[in-house]
């Protein structure tokens, strides 16, 4: 190639990179009142820096290849820094090991864009093989946490079985975002832990996790899904005793498994959490989010939970590299009550949705509950329905009204001919 090519291929890049990074992103108009959906993906593997995926120099990179590819971009932290709407997002490379990066946008649901480098995250102890899903949190000490998966190769199995892995929680906190303090990982009794939360402020003087026990814990008859513990300290964190404050359940969105979302939202009715629940189908596992409220003084007590899931995977989003799946663990709620979610679809790109505390609120206080039972749900909407036949009544568009009203709009119109 010669130089001129090789000049003109990196400028077709980054201008093509230029109009990603720029690209306007809109509400569908399909919303069901709870949130908004949006037109684009907020993040992608091609919103990656050209920089970080192409070698630019033509004497060590002839042919202009992509050498060290980006594979996909999903599962992100998100936190309101310094008036900026940060994601701390899980990019995942070609060679499979994911690593964290901050991208950075002006209004939250478009224009993100990656800060220079991404974030080398120190190691603590036996180096991990593999990071991932991290949840930021503000807490009340004057700490921005990162907490995250960290994994590697079970060290007891036989070396023929290259797939059992351990997950642990690796803790890291940071005051901007860049310079990273990573702290011993937590110690609980649990074999495995993922889709470990720190709880924004102390209860009892104590740090409070939510967890996510496995194995051991499960098969001892304890149950599974989403834990609380407590530790004395934040650089040497140890769980002694963990309880399960919302369990798995049969023939539930969360019938295999469930695992916390971001830090949980403080309102005046009660911590607002998200969550992923997943069941099992012919096709597969299948991920949801639902909502849940748990009381502000006992934090591990769930005061509201409406049935079923609140984001289910749509459209394109059913499709990627692990299919059927949405997933979250990064909120932001602004100062106006404003809330934008965070969530990722089938292991691959990074979207928003957007709502308020005051709707998350009202749909998760006053949406019935699951009844666990097929008759049960159908009692359930016959009183809705019940109740529906009189309001529209009251509206006068009780279908009989309806039908008179446009019969008379019909002969209007026929004598307006
Ligand atoms: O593939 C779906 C998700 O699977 C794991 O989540 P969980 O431990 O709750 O099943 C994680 O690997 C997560 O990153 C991934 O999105």
């Amino acid at each position: 190639m010669k130089q001129a090519a090789f000049r003109k291929g990196v400028l077709a890049l980054l201008k093509e990179q230029k109009r990603l990074l720029t690209r306007r992103n809109r509400k569908s108009p399909d919303g069901n009142g709870i949130f908004e959906r949006y037109k684009f993906p907020v993040l992608t593997a091609a919103h990656a820096p050209i920089s970080w995926r192409y070698d630019l120099n033509q004497e060590t990179n002839p042919f202009l290849m992509e050498r060290t590819g980006v594979n996909a971009v999903f599962n992100a932290g998100a936190i309101l820094h310094k008036g900026k709407f940060l994601v701390v997002a899980r990019v995942e490379g070609a060679d499979r090991k994911s690593f964290f990066a901050v991208a950075e946008s002006r209004n939250g649901t478009e224009n993100f864009r990656f800060w220079d480098y991404p974030i080398l995250m120190p190691e603590a102890g036996d180096p991990d093989t593999n990071v991932y899903d991290m949840r930021l949190v503000k807490h009340e000490d004057g700490w921005i946490y990162g907490l995250f998966c960290t994994e590697c190769k079970d060290p007891k199995t036989p070396e023929w079985d290259t797939s059992s892995a351990i997950a642990q929680c690796g803790i890291a906190r940071t005051k901007d975002l860049k310079t990273w303090i990573r702290l011993a990982d937590l110690k609980s009794k649990s074999p495995q832990q993922r889709n470990v939360v720190l709880h924004p402020e102390f209860v009892d003087g104590k740090y409070a996790f939510y967890t996510r026990p496995q194995d051991d814990f499960i098969q001892a008859g304890k149950g599974g899904g989403i834990g609380w513990g407590l530790a004395a300290s934040i650089e040497r964190a140890v769980i002694d005793k963990e309880i399960i404050l919302d369990n798995r359940e049969y023939h539930t969105i969360q019938e295999v498994k469930n695992g916390l979302g971001p830090a949980p939202i403080k309102t005046p009715q009660g911590w607002l959490h998200l969550a992923h629940g997943v069941r099992n189908t012919a096709a597969g596992l299948r991920y949801v989010l639902y909502l849940f409220l748990c009381e502000l003084k006992r934090p591990w007590v769930v005061t509201h939970k409406p049935a079923g899931y609140l984001i289910a995977p749509q459209g394109d989003e059913r499709v990627g590299d692990v299919g059927n799946v949405v997933f979250s663990n990064g909120w932001i709620e602004r100062k106006h009550g404003g809330v934008f979610i965070y969530y990722a679809s089938s292991d691959t790109r990074l979207h928003v949705a957007t709502s308020s505390v005051r709707r998350l609120l009202d749909y998760v206080l006053h949406t019935p509950a699951d009844p666990l039972r097929s008759h049960a749900c159908v009692e359930q909407r016959f009183a809705l329905i019940h109740a529906n036949l009189a309001a529209l009544e009251a509206l006068k568009l009780s279908e009989g009204k309806r039908r008179s009203a446009s019969k008379s709009g019909q002969s209007t119109k026929s004598k307006e001919k």
